[in-house]
């Protein structure tokens, strides 16, 4: 009985806090199903194992992707696209997990956005020294939508800037559990992450997994 009442309310770690216009910071909440978030991922990356990609003029990232969903992220020497084949194993990306979208969708409502129905994941990895530089996210079809973000595993210096690359970038730290909902006008805003510092997390050992979840067609 006792179990049930505390299933009940929220994880009392959780807390929210708006950084931005539309962006909103849950801290902690994905917490509560953190197992099934990494059972699931460990799912996905036997099937899409994650692949260091190179960006149109060559370099390689730091950060090792792979994706599920209907549409995964993928850049090459074409550029950056959404693609429904994982172009190295020529097959679909794996079904996004029901958890994950659950999750995504939960989070994006309690930020204000009912209805998200994200078809894309995408699954960065950072070991010590990745990083990502500033950039925007524009290769989505519809920038109403907003990108709902996860963080697992060892907590990373999130760089925050504005509509202009030249803003001076505002810093969080994002940790395990965290989720951040970008919306209005914050969709659109330069940001970036600061080479990762090694650490050893419980669950994830040396390495930070971010989720975005993207409405990409
Ligand atoms: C703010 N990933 O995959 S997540 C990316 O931690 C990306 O792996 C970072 O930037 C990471 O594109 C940051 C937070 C995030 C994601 C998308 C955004 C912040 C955003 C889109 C607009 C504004
Ligand atoms: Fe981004």
């Amino acid at each position: 009985m006792t179990g049930d009442l505390f299933e009940s309310v929220a994880d009392p770690r959780t807390c929210q806090q708006s950084i931005a216009e539309g962006a909103v910071l849950l801290r902690a909440f994905a917490r509560s199903v953190e197992q099934d978030l990494i059972a699931a991922l460990h799912d996905i990356i036997t099937h899409t194992p994650f692949r260091h990609m190179s960006t149109r003029s060559g370099h390689q990232m730091s950060v090792a992707m792979t994706n599920c969903g209907d549409a995964g992220w993928v850049t090459d020497r074409s550029g950056y696209r959404y693609d429904g084949i994982d172009p190295q194993s020529g097959k679909p990306w794996p079904e996004m997990p029901s958890v994950f979208r659950e999750l995504a969708g939960r989070a994006a409502a309690a930020a204000g956005f009912d209805d998200f129905l994200p078809d894309a994941c995408l699954i960065n990895r950072y070991q010590p020294g990745a990083r990502m530089s500033l950039h925007q996210d524009r290769d989505e079809r519809d920038f109403g939508n907003p990108i709902v973000s996860v963080s697992l595993g060892l907590p990373a210096i999130f760089l925050f800037g504005g509509p202009e690359r030249s803003d001076r970038p505002r810093r969080f730290r994002l940790e395990h559990g965290d989720i951040v909902v970008w919306g209005g006008p914050s969709r659109l805003f330069f940001h970036g992450v600061a080479p990762l510092a090694d650490g050893e997390h419980n669950l994830l050992g040396h390495q930070r997994i971010n989720l975005t979840f993207r409405k990409a067609h």
